[in-house]
């Protein structure tokens, strides 16, 4: 279920435009507006949940699905040679949009 709210949501439905690097029916991966690094993309789940504390079992299949996608997607977008993945949980880390994200950061680092 997606949330009417939520900047993600928006641009799974297409109402917010994004540079979208691929998109399935469970996930879309998409360049993050404000890189931390060369290669900065975002994984999301096409299902609103805020944190990983929010996670039922549906919830967990996504996430491991999304995560046995990610080394494939990062591959074809450049992070032949590594990347890192983050995921940032809450205010005090740094989270500023609640809806469950997997940064993934390739190449020469900008910021984290
Ligand atoms: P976090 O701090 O973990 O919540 O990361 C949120 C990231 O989302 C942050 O790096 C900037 C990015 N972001 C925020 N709004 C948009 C948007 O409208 N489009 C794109 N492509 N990225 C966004």
């Amino acid at each position: 279920m997606l949330n009417d709210n939520c900047i993600f949501c928006k641009i799974i439905k297409g109402e917010i435009p994004s540079q979208k690097v691929y998109e399935d029916d469970k996930m879309l991966v998409f360049r993050d507006i404000e890189p931390k690094a060369k290669i900065h993309l975002l994984a999301i789940g096409k299902e609103h949940f805020k944190l990983l504390s929010e996670m039922d079992a549906e919830r967990a299949e996504l996430v491991k699905y999304m995560l046995i996608k990610i080394p494939e997607i990062a591959k074809a977008n450049g992070c032949e040679n590594g990347y890192r993945l983050v995921i940032n949980q809450g205010e005090d880390a740094g989270q500023t949009v609640f809806h469950l994200h997997i940064h993934i950061l390739g190449g020469e680092t900008l910021g984290w």
